[in-house]
């Protein structure tokens, strides 16, 4: 049995183990990228120094590995020790490390064609070259490299692509095979989508020459909403529209049902109300209970109703949908918010229980704030956010009263709704909220 090591990586320290791309029972080929590793300076994939099948793994994410640690257990199988039979006297040159530069890596290859396959034994000594001639390496400094393996800069070769074009899904901004292919296929949809497949990247800064620093890497939750967010600023064009919604005579309702149903163990908040008389809108604005087709030609229109609501948990936001809303009572409603969103912040969701929202809730009236802009969701037209609802003097036509304000912020995408529909919208949500008794018409 052989190992798989990590090569001689000059002076590195170790370095994180961020993607792990075999597991036990794999097949490999040389040269095949087996893992990522991350250290401060560099990212660096390390192809596997040798074929066979893998029968352990030696390591997880998050392990801290250096040059000549083992992380895998490799038996060789029979095309793998046929491969390994010398085919040619030459051995590859000492190569240097991966630019995303053409002719260099033309010469790699050309090296990697004519190199003698290395046995097992020898593997250790030929790792630091291996990983020399095959990894990706962006030092933190530079903007202008990507981070790319080896294959997935071939097929950008083969089409043309400038892989700094490329936006990247893969784990710290890695491009993957399928970035490059979305990417053609965008492209060539430009003429109807001009901003599919074109994120502009942020500059790297050396903070360090300010002041210190430290980092923290973000989780695939934090990754994933960053990602969302910033493709749902480029794409949608957003304005939010506020509103003062009074609710002093629902609150009463509510505090009365809070204590109706208090045996039973429900507890009504604000927000099952308002998922009610959203839904209603939804229904009644039917243009917000859309999605507008990726080819920006036409609507799709819905007939169900599912409400997301942004749920804050200690690894991120995440928004669990509620489905069928206007065919629930608000003690359902309720209830089912209550469960979901416990579970979402035990992060116990199924994938499906966060699909298929038509429009999404986002409320922060029970931490604090007067009005937000939240970021409409795309496929979703609009995103609906409550701030925290205050005592405020409101003018009766003979005198200020004090009463109950909840602030509504209802951002919209301006492709599908128009500011005067969102303002209706609006109305309409408000003339609910004031007086349930509307819902009931
Ligand atoms: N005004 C005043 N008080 C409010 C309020 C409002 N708009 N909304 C909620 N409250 C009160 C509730 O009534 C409750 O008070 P009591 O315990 O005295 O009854 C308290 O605030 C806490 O409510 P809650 O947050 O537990 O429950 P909720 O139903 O209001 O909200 C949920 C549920 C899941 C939406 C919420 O817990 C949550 O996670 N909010 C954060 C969402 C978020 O992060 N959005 C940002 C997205 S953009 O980055």
């Amino acid at each position: 049995m052989n190992t798989l090591i990590i090569p001689d990586m000059g002076n590195a320290e170790p370095a994180e183990i961020i993607e792990i791309f075999i597991a036990a029972g794999d097949t490999v080929e040389q040269e095949q990228s087996t893992i990522v590793l991350e250290s401060e300076k560099a990212t660096i994939e390390v192809p596997a120094t040798s074929s066979g099948k893998i029968e352990k793994l030696l390591v997880k994410v998050g392990d801290k590995i250096g040059s000549g640690d083992a992380y895998a257990e490799i038996s060789a199988t029979e095309e793998s020790k046929k491969a390994a039979e010398p085919k040619t006297e030459q051995k590859a040159e000492e190569a240097k490390p991966v630019k995303d530069d053409k002719a260099e890596e033309d010469k790699t290859a050309e090296a990697k064609t004519t190199a003698k396959p290395e046995q097992p034994e020898q593997v250790q000594e030929s790792a630091a070259q291996t990983v020399k001639t095959n990894t990706s390496i962006e030092l933190s400094e530079s903007s202008e490299k990507v981070y790319a393996g080896p294959a997935v800069r071939k097929l950008a070769r083969e089409l043309g692509v400038s892989l700094e074009q490329v936006p990247a899904t893969g784990l710290r901004g890695r491009i993957q095979k399928e970035d490059v292919q979305d990417y053609v296929k965008n492209s060539l949809q430009a003429d109807n989508r001009p901003l599919a497949g074109v994120m502009p990247q942020q500059p790297e800064i050396d903070f360090s020459q300010f002041g210190s620093v430290s980092r923290e890497p973000l989780n695939n939750i934090k990754r994933a909403t960053a990602k969302a967010m910033s493709l749902a600023n480029l794409l949608v064009p957003q304005v939010t529209h506020f509103e003062l919604v009074d609710i002093t005579e629902l609150e009463d309702f509510r505090k009365q049902q809070n204590q109706h149903y208090k045996e039973q163990g429900i507890k009504f908040t604000i927000v099952p109300f308002v998922m009610k008389a959203l839904a209603q809108c939804l229904l009644d604005f039917p243009r917000f209970n859309s999605s507008l087709s990726a080819d920006g030609e036409e609507l799709i229109l819905k007939e169900y109703v599912n409400i997301g609501v942004a749920v804050d948990t200690p690894k991120g936001l995440l928004v669990p949908v509620i489905k069928d809303v206007n065919q629930k009572s608000i003690t359902q409603i309720t209830q089912e918010l209550q469960d979901t969103a416990e579970r979402t912040r035990q992060n116990k969701l199924s994938l499906t229980e966060m699909q298929g929202g038509c429009m999404s809730v986002s409320s922060l009236g029970g931490i604090g704030g007067t009005a937000f802009t939240p970021i409409v969701n795309p496929p979703e037209v609009a995103i609906l956010g409550l701030s925290k609802a205050s005592i405020q003097p409101v003018w009766n036509g003979q005198e200020f009263v004090p009463r109950l304000m909840l602030p509504l912020s209802l951002s919209y995408d301006h492709r599908v709704v128009d500011g005067a529909e969102a303002a209706r919208f609006s109305q309409k949500l408000q003339s609910y909220l004031q007086d349930l008794r509307h819902l009931l018409m």
